[in-house]
């Protein structure tokens, strides 16, 4: 009887104790959510698109690594990757008292007050899969997944090597305000003005809004107004599968080269019968992995997203912020193509 007291006596101690430290913790003016449980919200360009689904698979496996009760992680967004059609999501993170947001922004600009309302309320706004060119001041750092400078460079030179460098190409990007397309077209424009590419001739530049429905009509448009077309480039995982999809369904894979940026596992088929010849991207997976460590070290080791600053970023080692604020998945684009299919992972 006198032991069993003793033990009503411990238990009613430690629940006294753990109800004072999640007071604790829920106080303060803190953004965070009750105990120790970090909210992780990713919002992507928007839903629906299997490239996102990839990125979003990388918070999954870190969050299983570092324990899934330590976490509360949302995969939501817009439908349309309108310029302003994420404020409503960013928001609903906020009123929800997320820790961190990771947002896949569609546009460089327009969401800035959002961001700036967001990290008033002591949420720490993070870009990723891209960053905010000019915008900078309104995200604490921002996850690339690879150095975007150099895409321009690599998709032309991987272009010019399926068509021999010489003749007409088009690019079918996403939206028009997508930062990260606009900044890859720049880049292409540039590297045609070099010698080698004096052959080849960008002829259009046309939106698919990261819709397979308008991507596929954008496609057919290219191909009946430019009967001359060797090559159509797709910075995009969407636009790449409808265009490749058009030329399968046309029989027109020998004259026009479709390529660009696509995900491993929507164009395998397509390499392996040879409708692509090749394409480029990094490992989207990577980008959500590093997120959550870096949330994680935030959390435990007092770490703040500085540049300069390091952390551990599980089975990758350390990662640090570099002086603009950006942390890099990737230095270089992968090239995909029939000589490394084992490879297409995600
Ligand atoms: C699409 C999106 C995304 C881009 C990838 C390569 O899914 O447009 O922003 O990074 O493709």
């Amino acid at each position: 009887m006198k032991r069993m007291k003793k033990a009503a006596l411990l238990v009613l101690c430690l629940a006294m104790a753990m109800a004072f430290l999640s007071c604790g913790n829920r106080g303060g003016g803190s953004s965070e959510a009750a105990g120790d449980v970090i909210k992780i919200y990713f919002i992507p360009n928007n839903m629906g698109n299997p490239y996102f689904d990839a990125l979003s698979s990388g918070f999954d496996q870190a969050i299983a690594e570092l324990g899934a009760g330590n976490f509360e992680y949302y995969y939501e967004g817009p439908a349309a990757a309108g310029a302003t059609d994420q404020i409503e999501y960013i928001e609903a993170a906020v009123q929800n008292k997320a820790f961190a947001i990771f947002l896949a922004a569609n546009s460089e600009d327009a969401l800035n007050a959002t961001l700036d309302d967001a990290r008033a309320a002591g949420v720490r706004v993070y870009i990723i899969n891209q960053d905010i060119p000019g915008s900078e001041t309104h995200r604490d750092a921002a996850i690339m997944p690879v150095d975007f400078d150099k895409i321009g460079d690599a998709q032309i030179e991987l272009t010019g090597g399926y068509i021999n460098y010489e003749g007409e190409i088009a690019i079918l990007s996403a939206t028009t305000s997508a930062p990260d397309q606009n900044h890859w077209i720049d880049g292409m424009r540039a590297a045609l003005q070099n010698p080698q590419y004096a052959k080849m001739t960008l002829v259009d530049v046309v939106y698919g809004d990261d819709q397979p429905e308008k991507s596929t009509t954008e496609m057919e448009a290219l191909l009946n107004k430019y009967p001359n077309l060797k090559a159509v480039i797709c910075p995009t995982t969407v636009g790449i599968a409808a265009a490749t999809q058009v030329v399968q369904t046309r029989k027109v894979a020998d004259q026009v080269k479709v390529t660009g940026l696509g995900l491993p596992s929507q164009m395998k088929g397509y390499i392996e019968d040879g409708t692509s010849p090749g394409f480029q991207l990094w490992d989207p997976p990577k980008e959500g992995y590093l997120a959550v460590y870096m949330c994680w070290e935030e959390k435990n080791s007092g770490f703040t997203p500085a540049p300069g600053a390091s952390f551990n970023a599980g089975k990758y080692g350390s990662v640090t912020i570099r002086p603009n604020g950006q942390l890099m998945a990737l230095e270089e684009p992968k090239t995909f193509d029939s000589t490394n299919l084992q490879d297409f992972v995600y």
